[in-house]
Parts: C-alpha cells; structure tokens; sequence
C-alpha cells in the first residue's frame, strides 16, 4: 500500500481530570494513554449508500446502522436477556479457561482489541495476557475515551493507544501501535456478520498484520456462535420481551433522523429466524401494510409483507471456522468452547 493511501492521523494528548489533581498525586499519575482518530466516512456517500439499499428490488441495510445511541443500550439489554445465550456463554468460557488463553497465547503481547467499545471483555483478561501494549480500536475514538482513561490508571504498566477507525475496509494501523507480537482480540462473534468470503478476506487481513521484518508473530484471539437446535437460534433472535424486536425497529427511528425518511413504526414489525441453507440468523423488517416511504430525493413503495433485510448473522460450526482460519494463514487453532458446545474461542498463531 502507498503511504498517501492512508488516512490522516489525529494524534490527541488524554484529556486530564481534573478530580485526579485533587487527589493529591498531580503529575505522577497523568495519564500515558494516546488517542488517534483515523480520517472518518464520507457522510455524503454513506448516505447515498444506504439510500441505494433502500431502494434496491430486496430492500438492505447495513447492520451498523442498528448502533446508533438508543441502539447501543438496546443490544445491551439484549445481552441480559434470558434466551440470547451468546453474551453469558462466552464470558464463561473466558472466566473458566483464562489462564489457559493466556498460556497458549503468550503474555506480553500487542493486544489489538478490535470493536473494543467498553474494553470491558479485554479488560477482565489483562491480568491473564498481561499485554505490553492495549490498543482498543473502534469506529470513533470518542467511545473509547472514557473507558480507556479509567483503564490506563488501573493498568499503569500497560501502555494504552485508542485508535478510531472502521477497521471492517482496512486495517492500516498508525506507526503508534507496535508491530512486535500482535495479538487481534475480536469476541462477540462480531466476525458473524460478515459473509463467509468476507470473513475470510478479514482474516487475511489480520493475518497480513501480524507480519512484520519478513516473518509472521503473535496471532489472533477470535470468538464465534455455533450452529445448533433451529429453535434456540430463533428465540435468541426473536425474544418473548420483544427486546431484539425494539433493537430492530430502532433503525427506522435512526434512519428517519439520518435521511429524512418518513418511516412509520407501527407499521413494521420484526422478523428473526435461522436460515439453514445459508447457515446465518436474518433480521428483516417487514411492512405491516402496502405504504410508500418518502425523503427528500426520492420515494420507495414497500407492498404488505415486503421486507428489509437489516442484519445476517452467520453461525459456524467448530470445523468449519478451524478451517476458515487455517486458509487465512493461521496455524496452531486451539479451541475453548461451553458444556453443551453452543459457543466457540479459538486462538490461531500467525506463524
Ligand atoms: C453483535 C453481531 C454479534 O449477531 O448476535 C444480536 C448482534 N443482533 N441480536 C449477533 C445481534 C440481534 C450480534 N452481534
């Protein structure tokens, strides 16, 4: 890649607190933590974009339109929900098998937490990795800021870089983050809304990453949710509180505020179910009646029962990622998963 391809940094000093001069320990305990913004979207075109989706024959939205304020805290409050079993199944296996991560995958590492958010699953497994290095990445470094400052002083021996960036198109990382011994931390089974094809091609890129001076080190610390019964999958995606239901609809609330669409709510309803030939959960919006949706450049009419497909979520089984890994270039797959092997952390070494 050229140099001028990448985009411009940012480089920020952490902003101070102030009630940490009150306490008596001013200077020495200023906080060592660098905040980088990469250059960010094009809102223009990303509207364009999901306006193209909107008006597609089989209307789509990108699933990270579902992440707005409300959205966030909705998703939230789908991780307590009694059936949506992927939050508390992986934070079990973590809880159960850290030290053993950490042998496996050494300590003293370049942790590159990537969508780190609240850093908080990281966080539990420092004092584990003990990494050299943390460098929560995620699409603003404003919702890093907090978390990394209150972490930065809890973990004064680890250096801390927040980079903000949407890593899902590149991952050409700032001359900040150290090249030596990366290890890419990515739960959650985020990886599942990506394609298989596109999950590969990510996966390459980590991989590519991890190279350095001619030779491949560290490696990458990834989780993903396990097919299984259709009826566990369904409920987990279309819970009885109708809380993965709100997360959905939501987006027509962001949609309406970000494009100046007129979408009413009442008239659409939630569809997720498990789609076994394609091995992925769907999310659809559905219209509840024939209306026409209007914004200022356009319209589009949506006929009863039509839909928008708002998010896929592809489930794996243990083979198949082992195998989606090793043709990325990881070697060495060691897999953690539950009792009832619902839900899978894998750790691959990139050379
Ligand atoms: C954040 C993509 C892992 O697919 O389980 C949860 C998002 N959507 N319920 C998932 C989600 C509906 C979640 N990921």
């Amino acid at each position: 890649m050229h140099v001028t391809d990448r985009p411009a940094a940012r480089v920020q000093p952490a902003k101070t607190d102030r009630s940490r001069y009150m306490s008596g320990a001013a200077g020495r305990e200023r906080s060592l933590s660098q905040f980088i913004q990469l250059a960010e979207g094009n809102p223009a075109q990303a509207k364009e974009e999901l306006l193209a989706g909107l008006s597609a024959e089989h209307a789509y939205t990108s699933p990270k339109y579902l992440y707005d304020a409300l959205g966030s805290k909705l998703f939230e409050a789908i991780c307590e929900l009694p059936e949506y079993y992927p939050t508390r199944t992986e934070a079990m296996i973590f809880d159960r098998h850290a030290a053993d991560i950490a042998a496996t995958a050494g300590t003293g590492s370049t942790l590159i937490d990537l969508g780190a958010g609240n850093c908080a699953k990281a966080a539990r497994l420092f004092p584990f990795l003990q990494p050299s290095q943390y460098v929560p990445i995620d699409i603003s470094v404003e919702f890093l800021r907090d978390a990394v400052e209150r972490l930065q002083h809890q973990f004064p021996q680890i250096a801390m870089a927040g980079i903000g960036m949407d890593f899902s198109s590149g991952l050409a990382l700032p001359p900040a983050v150290h090249r030596r011994n990366r290890l890419f931390f990515y739960p959650g089974s985020s990886i599942g809304n990506f394609t298989p094809e596109q999950s590969l091609a990510f996966l390459k890129r980590v991989h590519a990453a991890c190279v350095h001076d001619g030779r491949a080190d560290g490696g990458i610390l990834i989780s993903v949710d396990l097919v299984k019964e259709t009826e566990i999958l369904d409920a987990a995606y279309d819970d009885a509180l109708g809380v993965t239901a709100s997360f959905n609809l939501n987006l027509l609330l962001h949609l309406n505020r970000l494009l100046d669409t007129d979408f009413d709510l009442r008239q659409w309803q939630h569809r997720g179910f498990f789609n076994a030939e394609q091995s992925r959960i769907e999310m659809h919006l559905e219209a509840r009646s024939p209306q026409t949706v209007r914004w200022p450049s356009g319209v589009r009419r949506f006929e009863a029962g039509e839909r928008i497909h708002t998010e896929s979520s592809y489930k794996y089984t243990r083979q198949n990622f082992t195998t989606l890994l090793a043709q990325a270039g990881f070697e060495d797959v060691t897999v953690w998963t539950d009792p009832q092997e619902w839900f899978i952390v894998c750790h691959a070494r990139a050379g």
